[in-house]
């Protein structure tokens, strides 16, 4: 007898996220993702001034608005014919860099790690350290009061296994907190040149409306000083503790084993040529990208069943659907998107760079590339890409040019089309771009989550998180501990998937 397990809200993520899983015996036999929202973002968007799209776009995210807003100049670019200046393009990827920094802390720290850290272990310990008393004292403060939430937003928890060594438990409790001024930090990089933070004021077709002085630059490098120490003596060393306690978690939470990027950040250190290139790998074997293979399939989505890339139809009620999100395809594979495919992708096609962080760290672990296909695994892509992308954002500080523009003139094309794609830190995102009469007759995106996330396609093949939840074993279904670890290694934002 099958039992349901069903994990709704799903917290600690973005978004409206519900997972249930068919659970036998102990393992998963089905599991099902629902984005449980629409928002029309595409909708929003025609009949307006291409111009507005930069704008609008990054209101589809509080957490990747700069990937939105790049992703949609470059459509524009493409369809104005232009190119960005240097100054321009080097000044996107350091933002994109800062955001990605600030992306993946705020992932490991405050929404994943807290399935990871034991806050009520730390009453048995005894020392003098000052921030273990606070914290201490603060949690049974907490559990004598009558707040109906006690200790949030660390309880309540699924019950399990939890960290046990001390040391481990209480770094990573006290880098919690640093990470929340790492986040802000990293914000204030972007803000240097996009104005503020979160959603960019500057951003536009041809490059950025904001110089580039001496000043800005001194106040990029110290922010990406102090970003750079954390990443790699806190965040880095936190992950690979948490490895070290949870080693059965790099063989838990395989995924469909097929991977897709596009290009993103200019290595303007070696002519331009992009960091992390596009690529797919279907079942190990690469495969050149062909945009033209891309589909959106909307069975088990609440869409019309004349929906799908480029048109959006919603029917909320429409039979046996359970998602808001549709089923991105690749040639009729699902695909796996994100800081793990662009090491898949970076190391299987001869990147150097990504085969150079990737092997120190599988020597050092005596672990298989294959190990990173797994729910920690996940993890460890995000500190393997943050090692080459610091490195080369330092370079990229450098290489900015105080005589040289930040941006072009330009003129809007009364009639054109436009294709922009990059690598959110989420994974490959498109946003592709139709103008008629000066005005946006059709905006379609397909969005990492949307990849990641996606229900089950036309011919009932589920999607990649749903693969990774497939064949788990879930020891306490009061407590899917198990799932709800290889759900968030996944950083679904469900804002995103539905926009
Ligand atoms: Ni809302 Fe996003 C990223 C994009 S994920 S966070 O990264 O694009 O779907």
């Amino acid at each position: 007898m099958s039992k349901k397990i069903s994990i709704d809200p799903f917290t600690r993520i973005e978004g409206h996220l519900a997972v249930s899983l068919e659970v036998e015996g102990n393992r998963v036999k089905d599991a099902k993702c629902s984005g449980e929202m629409f928002r029309g973002f595409e909708q929003i968007l025609k009949g307006r001034s291409p111009l507005d799209a930069q704008q609008i776009t990054q209101r589809i995210c509080g957490v990747c608005p700069v990937s939105q807003g790049i992703a949609s100049v470059l459509a524009q670019e493409q369809a104005y014919g232009i190119q960005p200046t240097e100054n321009g393009k080097l000044i996107r990827d350091i933002m994109l860099a800062s955001n990605y920094i600030q992306s993946h802390v705020t992932h490991f720290y405050h929404l994943s790690a807290l399935d990871f850290v034991d806050i009520t272990g730390i009453l048995n310990y005894s020392g003098k350290d000052k921030f273990l008393q606070g914290i201490k004292a603060w949690v049974q403060q907490e559990i004598n009061s009558n707040s109906l939430f006690p200790a949030a937003p660390f309880l309540p928890r699924y019950e399990g296994r939890y960290i046990q060594d001390p040391e481990v438990n209480i770094t990573a409790l006290r880098n919690y907190f640093t990470a929340l001024d790492i986040r802000a930090l990293a914000h204030q990089l972007i803000a240097i040149f996009a104005g503020k933070m979160p959603h960019m004021a500057t951003v536009v077709p041809g490059g950025l409306t904001e110089k580039v002085t001496n000043k800005k630059i001194a106040q990029c490098r110290s922010k990406l000083d102090q970003l750079k120490t954390f990443l790699q003596k806190e965040y880095t060393g936190d992950v690979l503790a948490v490895a070290g306690e949870f080693p059965e978690l790099l063989s838990t939470g395989r995924g469909c084993n097929n991977y897709l990027t596009f290009d993103v950040f200019n290595d303007s250190i070696n002519g331009g040529a992009p960091l992390f290139a596009e690529g797919v790998l279907i079942d190990g074997e690469s495969q050149k990208l062909d945009l033209n293979l891309i589909t959106e399939e909307v069975k088990y989505s609440k869409y019309t069943s004349d929906s799908g890339f480029s048109k959006t139809t919603p029917e909320p009620n429409k039979h046996g659907a359970y998602s808001w999100i549709k089923a991105p395809r690749y040639n009729g594979h699902p695909m796996e998107v994100g800081p793990l495919a662009r090491i898949m992708v970076g190391y299987t096609n001869g990147n150097k760079q990504v085969q150079a962080v990737t092997d120190t760290f599988l020597n050092k672990t005596g672990l298989d590339l294959h190990n990173l296909d797994s729910c920690l695994g996940r993890h460890v892509a995000r500190i393997l890409e943050l090692q080459i992308l610091v490195e080369h954002c330092e370079r990229w500080i450098d290489m900015l040019d105080p005589r040289q523009p930040s941006a072009i003139d330009f003129h809007i094309t009364s009639s054109a089309e436009g294709i922009g794609l990059t690598e959110a830190p989420r994974g490959a995102l498109g946003h592709w771009m139709e103008i008629r009469n000066s005005k946006i007759s059709t905006y379609e995106c397909i969005v990492p989550t949307t990849w990641n996330c996606s229900p089950k396609d036309d011919n009932g093949v589920p999607g990649p998180v749903e693969q990774s939840l497939i064949g788990t074993s879930v020891a306490d279904a009061k407590n899917p501990l198990e799932a709800a670890r290889i759900v968030r290694a996944f950083d679904p934002c469900l804002a995103c998937a539905v926009h």
